[in-house]
């Protein structure tokens, strides 16, 4: 491979790797769970990498966050307790701060060196854990969903890493079965769930679980995420029993999120303007739209 580049290689996409030129390595380690490195690239920013493939870039970090956050939380009305699984840089908990009827967000990152890195790398995510509002678990997500409180949560969010690795059982139907059980009725999901161009067959599969336990609604979106993989990612939206929820019509005005919550000096709650970068009610509408290849193949399962 060429040198001073970085390329992205893996079994989950084969025959190609997308490549980045490499300004300056700043941080490589090995984690428990994975390695954890650390570029600043000459036309993304910085750069998170695990287990050699990308998690964010500066760049284009915002269109993933903002959707993977706004496309759950705007389709309900005043979500008050949320949880995210992964998400270990802070960035969808920068996201649902925004929302100023939530009141706590638990989150169950696997990996605390994933944490720490953030901290001291991506500053503009981590702070996303200054928020008093925010209960930070060390834990593997699955553990942590399977012994939550019944009925606990108004939306879970699955921010989570490739299916292979620490993140594998986080797209099998026991995980669906627990989150379905950890939310309240007519409570949501937003889950990580891979690109059309390249994962149809794990699209399939996950689609088929979330119509077998999810009892509400279920539906798939995505969004342009340039740094990754075919430059596109989906997200599974689906509800509980319960109160409808039609998540093609956003129910929340993006105008209320120009604003997230950090800590004051004193520990307590403060607003400050951020506005936001990617999402609107157009991407929101527009997300559920799919090319005629993935709709046929969705159909019927
Ligand atoms: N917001 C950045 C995007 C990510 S991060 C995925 C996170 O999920 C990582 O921090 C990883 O450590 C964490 N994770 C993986 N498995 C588990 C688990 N079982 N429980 C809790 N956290 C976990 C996703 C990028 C998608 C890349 C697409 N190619």
């Amino acid at each position: 491979i060429m040198p001073g580049w970085f390329s992205e290689l893996s079994p989950m996409w084969t025959g190609e790797a997308h490549s980045f030129e490499v300004k300056e390595v700043v941080f490589e380690g090995k984690s428990d769970f994975q390695d954890v490195v650390v570029f600043d690239s000459v036309s993304y920013g910085r750069v998170l990498v695990l287990d050699g493939v990308i998690q964010l870039t500066q760049r284009d970090e915002c269109a993933y966050q903002e959707m993977i956050a706004h496309l759950p939380l705007c389709s309900i009305q005043n979500p008050a307790k949320v949880l995210v699984v992964g998400g270990g840089d802070g960035g969808v908990l920068r996201e649902i701060s925004r929302h100023e009827s939530v009141q706590q967000i638990d989150i169950c990152e696997i990996d605390k060196m994933v944490v720490d890195v953030a901290k001291e790398y991506f500053p503009e995510l981590a702070m996303g854990f200054a928020n008093p509002r925010v209960n930070l678990h060390i834990a593997d997500g699955v553990a942590f969903v399977r012994d939550a409180a019944p009925g606990t949560y108004d939306a879970i969010i699955v921010d989570s890493s490739d299916p292979v690795g620490p993140a594998q059982q986080l797209f099998e139907r026991p995980f669906f079965e627990s989150m379905v059980k950890a939310l309240r009725p007519g409570g949501v999901i937003c889950t990580q769930a891979e690109s059309p161009w390249l994962h149809m067959h794990i699209i399939k599969d996950i689609v088929a679980a979330c119509r077998q336990t999810f009892k509400g609604s279920v539906n798939y979106a995505w969004t342009t995420v340039p740094s990754y993989p075919s430059g596109i990612i989906g997200f599974m939206l689906c509800s509980t029993e319960g109160p409808a929820v039609d998540f093609r019509n956003p129910v929340v005005s993006p105008d209320k999120l120009d604003m997230i919550t950090i800590s004051d000096e004193g520990g307590s709650a403060k607003r400050v303007p951020l506005p936001l970068k990617y999402y609107n009610s157009d991407m929101h509408r527009a997300a559920f739209s799919l090319p005629t290849f993935a709709k046929r193949e969705l159909e019927h399962l």
